[in-house]
């Protein structure tokens, strides 16, 4: 377990001193990805110690065009704090992060707990509204590559996110909306979130079932990333970078 601790405080300070770190399955082959959700749980459990606010959990690697750009092919989660959220319409400061991504991705925020393996209806039961939102990744580790137990480890490589206006998710059909992310107002990622696990709600769903194996619940007042429905977007300094989601509107943020 200490040595679990250690790599969770060197993936913590990788974070806060914007440092590249090498990664971890190099120097630990049999790094384990259940190791590494207990990496996870304490290099965040660092980040709340410090005053940082749990505000939900993100879904990772829920789409075809996410696995393909990193290698790796099956979803994780990650912890999302207050820390994270960015101003919408505001700016990023890319000095801030070590190599930013940003993605195209559906939030949920939730007015009811969901733990365990619950219905895709349960499911859309528990959601208060549904917004077009962006995640900032930027892996901790070295030339954004990893394996599966590296970037369980690095919280999914969670960031940043920036999140659009909420709506009633009774108001609109969001399994199959077009999603496009635009740099300067030109197109740069075009998708549906019919990519997302063939419907956003199943990543809901599989949120609610992975986080339980950890013994960990999606309450009431959580926000819940989707995932990325296209590849993400390495950022430039000067880019403004928006997503626009049929029916949902959208956000946008600028690299400064
Ligand atoms: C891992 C995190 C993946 C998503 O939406 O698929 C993720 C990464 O690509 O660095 O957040
Ligand atoms: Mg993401």
């Amino acid at each position: 377990m200490e040595d679990l601790e250690a790599l969770a405080v060197q993936l913590d300070d990788a974070q806060r001193e914007v440092r590249a770190i090498p990664q971890l399955t190099k120097n630990r082959p049999g790094l384990t990805t259940s190791e590494a959700y207990a990496i996870q749980a304490m290099s965040v459990a660092r980040r709340i110690a410090r005053g940082e606010v749990r505000i939900g959990v993100k879904m990772g690697l829920t789409s075809r065009a996410k696995m393909v750009q990193v290698g790796v092919n099956e979803a994780a989660w990650g912890r999302l704090t207050d820390a994270m959220l960015l101003e919408e319409g505001g700016t990023l400061s890319k000095s801030a992060f070590i190599h930013p991504r940003l993605e195209p991705e559906i939030a949920f925020l939730l007015k009811k707990r969901l733990k365990g393996k619950v219905s895709p209806v349960e499911a859309l039961s528990a959601v208060e509204a549904i917004a077009p939102a962006m995640e900032v990744i930027d892996s901790r580790f070295e030339n954004f590559k990893f394996a599966l137990p590296d970037v369980v480890a690095d919280n999914t490589s969670s960031s940043g996110l920036v999140l659009g206006a909420w709506h009633n998710p009774a108001s609109v059909d969001f399994s199959n909306l077009g999603m496009v992310l635009l740099v300067n107002g030109r197109p740069a990622q075009i998708g549906s979130s019919a990519a997302i696990l063939g419907h956003p709600l199943r990543s809901l769903v599989s949120a609610a079932r992975l986080t339980a194996e950890w013994g960990e619940a999606l309450e009431p007042g959580d926000i819940i990333m989707a995932g990325g429905a296209t590849a993400a977007h390495p950022a430039s300094v000067g880019e403004t970078i928006s997503l626009e989601v049929q029916n949902l509107g959208g956000c946008s943020i600028t690299v400064e």
